[in-house]
């Protein structure tokens, strides 16, 4: 069985088991905590699985790690031949790579820069260098990402294209992070906001943190 190495309630991690339950393999995983809040992650025996020393982490039958949310999502939506969240044609799978890795630049990484920078973080055991100035300067980029992500969503009913995809879960990643840290979409972004609340109406969305639990672990 393949096994997720990951934080429940983490954004990132979030990302990856959205991805699972949208392509109906929640039961292909086994999921296996690394405490960020104890700084597991940056231990050699977690590094030598993830160089980048982050969550989540995709490890196969075969003993490969597979790391970084967008490539375990390419990896599993190419699994079951049938790619409904990266893209079926060269044109659906270039703006759709595109328009996540948006939402990681513009949005996601951005929130979570200013949660280690400008917050607490992890605390200081784990934080061993912060640079709050950084990290303003980033929640502010996110806020931008935000009015730039509402006026797509002015236009179309998702990110990338018309259908749901990694695009959007990858903004979706955004915001629970944006919600950990208080900082709310701004109200004059109308479409953002509906789309938000359409998006976590989604089972996938929704119930993502009882993913982790034994029984629905394992089929
Ligand atoms: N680019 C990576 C990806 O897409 O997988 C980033 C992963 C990432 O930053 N994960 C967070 C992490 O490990 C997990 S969480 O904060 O969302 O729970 N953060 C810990 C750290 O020390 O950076």
């Amino acid at each position: 069985m393949m096994k997720i190495y990951d934080w429940p309630t983490g954004p990132y991690p979030a990302r990856v088991r959205i991805a699972l339950a949208e392509k109906g393999m929640r039961a292909a995983v086994r999921f296996v905590s690394v405490d960020l809040w104890k700084g597991e992650h940056k231990k050699p025996e977690f590094l030598a699985k993830n160089y980048s020393g982050t969550l989540p982490v995709l490890e196969l039958e075969d003993g490969t790690f597979i790391g970084e949310c967008t490539a375990i999502t390419e990896y599993l939506d190419a699994l079951d031949g049938a790619p409904t969240l990266t893209g079926r044609t060269a044109r659906e799978k270039g703006v759709i790579h595109m328009m996540s890795k948006r939402a990681e630049l513009e949005v996601l990484d951005a929130v979570s820069v200013y949660f280690h920078h400008a917050t607490p973080g992890l605390g200081p055991d784990v934080e061993l260098y912060q640079n709050p100035e950084w990290g303003f300067r980033q929640r502010d980029k996110a806020l931008r990402g935000m009015h730039y992500f509402n006026s797509i969503l002015e236009k179309r009913p998702f990110i990338a294209t018309d259908a749901f995809s990694m695009a959007d879960i990858s903004l979706i990643g955004g915001l629970i992070f944006a919600d950990l840290v208080k900082l709310p979409i701004p109200e004059e972004c109308t479409a953002l906001r509906d789309w938000w609340a359409r998006m976590q109406e989604r089972p996938s969305v929704k119930h993502r943190v009882a993913f982790s639990e034994p029984a629905l672990a394992t089929p």
